[in-house]
C-alpha cells in the first residue's frame, strides 16, 4: 500500500524521531539507562505507531536504513547528554532480526560509534528471541564481535518466544527483559513466570529488567523478588530527549 512508499521517504523528510524511555534502579531510584523508541509522524495520517510500520519496514528491507538512522541518532543523542554532563549509564537500541542478520551491521555500528565518539560500553542492543531461536553461526559470530567491542546484548520480550533455554549459556548475553505480558499476569495472582525468569537470570549471572511496570504494586513485588531494574509508565512514558534533562539532571 501507499504507506510503504511514504516510509521510504520518511527518513529524508525528517518524519522519524526518537523518544526515550527511562530504565530505573528501583532500589536506588536512579536512572540506569534509556531505551530509544522509534516514532513516525506522517504528514497526512499523523502519528503512526511502530507496531504498524516496523513490520512493514521489516518486510520491505527498509528496516536496514531506518535501523541505521535509529542507531546513529540515538548514539549522537547519548554523546550529547554525556557532553552536557548528564551521565546516563546505558543506551538501549532495538534491532530487528533482518537488521541483525545484515552483513554490514558490525561495520555500521563500529562506524557510528567512531563518528559519534560514544564509547561502546554505553551501548546495549535489544534483540528478540526469534533471532536467538535461529541460532545460526553467523548470528553467534556477530554477537561475539559486538561483545568483544564492549557492547552489551539484552534479550527483549523474554519468555514469549519458542526457544529452549540451553542457548542462554552459550550466547554472549548480559540481560533478560521480562515481557510486559508477564508483569501484567503478576498482579492477577500469577507470578510463576516472572519469578522463574528472575531466578533463571540470577542462576546464569545475567541482569534482569522488567518492562511495562505500571503500578507501585508491581514495582514493589518485583523488588521483593530481587528484580530491581524496571521500565514502564509507573516511572515514565517514552519522552523526547529534552525532557530527559529536566527529569533527571
Ligand atoms: O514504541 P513502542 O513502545 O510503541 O514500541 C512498539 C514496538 O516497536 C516494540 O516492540 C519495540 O520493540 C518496537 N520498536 C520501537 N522502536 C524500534 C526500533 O528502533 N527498531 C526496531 N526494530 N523496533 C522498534
Ligand atoms: O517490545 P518493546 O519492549 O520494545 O516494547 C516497548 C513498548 O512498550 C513501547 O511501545 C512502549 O511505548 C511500551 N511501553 C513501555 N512501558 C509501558 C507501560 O508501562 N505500559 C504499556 N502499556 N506500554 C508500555
Ligand atoms: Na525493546
Amino acid at each position: 500500500i501507499r504507506i510503504e512508499n511514504d516510509l521510504y521517504r520518511a527518513i529524508e523528510k525528517n518524519e522519524l524521531y526518537l523518544h526515550y524511555q527511562p530504565q530505573i534502579n528501583y532500589k536506588t531510584d536512579q536512572i540506569v539507562g534509556v531505551e530509544a523508541l522509534l516514532r513516525w509522524n506522517h504528514p497526512e495520517h499523523g502519528f503512526i505507531p511502530p507496531d504498524r510500520f516496523i513490520p512493514l519496514a521489516e518486510e520491505t528491507g527498509l528496516i536496514v536504513p531506518i535501523g541505521e538512522w535509529v542507531l546513529r541518532t540515538a548514539c549522537t543523542q547519548m554523546k550529547k547528554w554525556h557532553d552536557d554532563g548528564l551521565k546516563l549509564p546505558s543506551l538501549s537500541v532495538n534491532l530487528s532480526v533482518h537488521q541483525f542478520e545484515h552483513q554490514e551491521l558490525f561495520k555500521t555500528i563500529e562506524c557510528i560509534l567512531s563518528d559519534t565518539g560514544l564509547a561502546p560500553e554505553y551501548l546495549e542492543l535489544e534483540l528478540t528471541e526469534n533471532l536467538i531461536v535461529k541460532n545460526t553461526v553467523q548470528t553467534l559470530q556477530t554477537m561475539e564481535k559486538l561483545q568483544s567491542l564492549g557492547i552489551k546484548i539484552a534479550i527483549d520480550d523474554f519468555g514469549t518466544g519458542y526457544s529452549s533455554l540451553g542457548y542462554l549459556r552459550n550466547l554472549p548475553i548480559s540481560k533478560l527483559k521480562i515481557d510486559k505480558s508477564f508483569v501484567d499476569l503478576m498482579v492477577k495472582d500469577d507470578a510463576a513466570i516472572t519469578n522463574t525468569i528472575i531466578t533463571l537470570a540470577q542462576n546464569l549471572s545475567l541482569e534482569v529488567i522488567a518492562e511495562g511496570v505500571e503500578t507501585k504494586e508491581q514495582a514493589d513485588y518485583l523488588l521483593q523478588q530481587d528484580c530491581f531494574l524496571m521500565q514502564g509508565y509507573y516511572f515514565s512514558r517514552p519522552i523526547p530527549p529534552e525532557e530527559i534533562y529536566t527529569k533527571y539532571a
